[in-house]
């Protein structure tokens, strides 16, 4: 298995009062597991359909793989987040990059709160930093999938919003995509994974 349950960094009782040891060890136990079992089989099925060349049910399984792979990512950093000695206020370059791109850590956590309970059903809370702004973001995330896994890097994207091909492709999205094909840049992707894979 690709995916394994990472072992939380302290006891299941650690964090009492705040968070009780009941909740984490089902939270972690059972649902983290779920996600981490639901990747892996995730995985294993896009793997079959590329050995198959059968892609019937390539919808599912990658709509499986953003649920489960999301779940997974943003459930291990949840864990490292919180600590027994947690609380206070971050300092040095956390703290100056707060106070830079949201006024004051008291504003910080204003918006990050005001935004987390705001979230419609189930969902998230993240402060993001944005690679292309050099800025910290407070984003919330309804569910947690919506078809991509938080913490990925793209390195290679293609737009089908319409008004990418539609004055000359029209209705055949499939069409465009060929064409696509014919104008990547390899060793723009080749950098891109560099990069990425480096930190
Ligand atoms: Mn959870």
């Amino acid at each position: 298995m690709i995916y394994q349950l990472p072992e939380l960094p302290y006891a299941y009782d650690a964090l009492e009062p705040h968070y009780d040891e009941q909740t984490l060890r089902l939270h972690h136990g059972a649902h983290h597991k779920g996600y981490v079992d639901g990747l892996n089989k995730a995985v294993a099925k896009l793997a079959r359909a590329r050995e198959t060349d059968d892609y019937a049910l390539i919808k599912h399984w990658e709509r499986e793989l953003a649920f489960h792979g999301a779940g997974h990512v943003l459930h291990c950093l949840f864990w490292e987040n919180m600590t027994p000695q947690g609380g206070g206020e971050p300092q040095g370059a956390l703290a100056q990059q707060i106070a830079k791109d949201f006024g004051s850590f008291t504003a910080f956590k204003k918006h990050f709160s005001a935004a987390t309970a705001a979230v419609e059903g189930s969902g998230w809370g993240i402060l993001a930093f944005n690679p292309h702004s050099s800025q910290l973001e407070i984003m919330t995330a309804e569910k947690h999938q919506d078809l991509s896994i938080w913490g990925v890097t793209p390195l290679l994207v293609c737009d089908v919003w319409e008004h990418a091909y539609y004055l000359k492709y029209q209705n055949r999205r499939p069409a465009w995509i060929e064409a696509w094909w014919n104008l990547i840049n390899w060793r723009d992707v080749e950098k891109k994974l560099a990069q990425a894979s480096n930190v």
